[in-house]
């Protein structure tokens, strides 16, 4: 069981600006809970974190041919933005999951779009970094 968890722009820069919205916990906190998390569920992880669309593209397609079996995203501004985010992730066909740290529900009005959302089994938001745990749990739920 092979799981990639891909974040998005900005994402490397928690816990260093607005820790009111985002936490004091950085990006390698994240990457500790989660390799914990996925050592307690007896599944591969492996991380991936990118400031650029197209890179984000690749690495989706990445998993594709390096056969994972689910996919975390947290696409962060692009999130609001990608169609090609989107269409990549329904291209690949692999069980995705999107995640926000924040609610985006009750933030500004132009985080209200998700275009990656129709092709993901599943959104986690605001529950902080358990959310990518959730996430996980979410994908094994349907693996298992
Ligand atoms: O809540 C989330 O996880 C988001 O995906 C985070 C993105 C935001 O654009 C989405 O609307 C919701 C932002 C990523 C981190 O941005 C930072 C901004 C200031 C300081 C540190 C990180």
């Amino acid at each position: 069981m092979k799981i990639l968890v891909i974040n998005g722009p900005n994402i490397n820069m928690l816990g260093i600006r607005e820790p009111e919205i985002y936490g004091k916990a950085t990006y390698g906190d994240l990457l500790v809970l989660l390799e914990a998390a996925a050592g307690q569920r007896n599944v591969e992880v492996d991380f991936f974190q990118s400031n650029h669309e197209g890179t984000l593209v690749d690495e989706i397609q990445r998993a594709y041919f390096d056969g994972y079996d689910g996919i975390i995203i947290n696409p962060a501004a692009y999130t609001h933005t990608s169609i090609a985010l989107f269409d990549a992730v329904k291209s690949v066909g692999i069980p995705t999951v999107e995640v926000h740290i924040s609610d985006v529900t009750t933030r500004e009005e132009f985080r209200q779009v998700s275009y990656v959302r129709e092709a993901c089994i599943g959104t986690v938001m605001g529950k902080g970094f358990d959310g990518y745990v959730e996430a996980m749990d979410l994908l094994l739920g349907g693996m298992r």
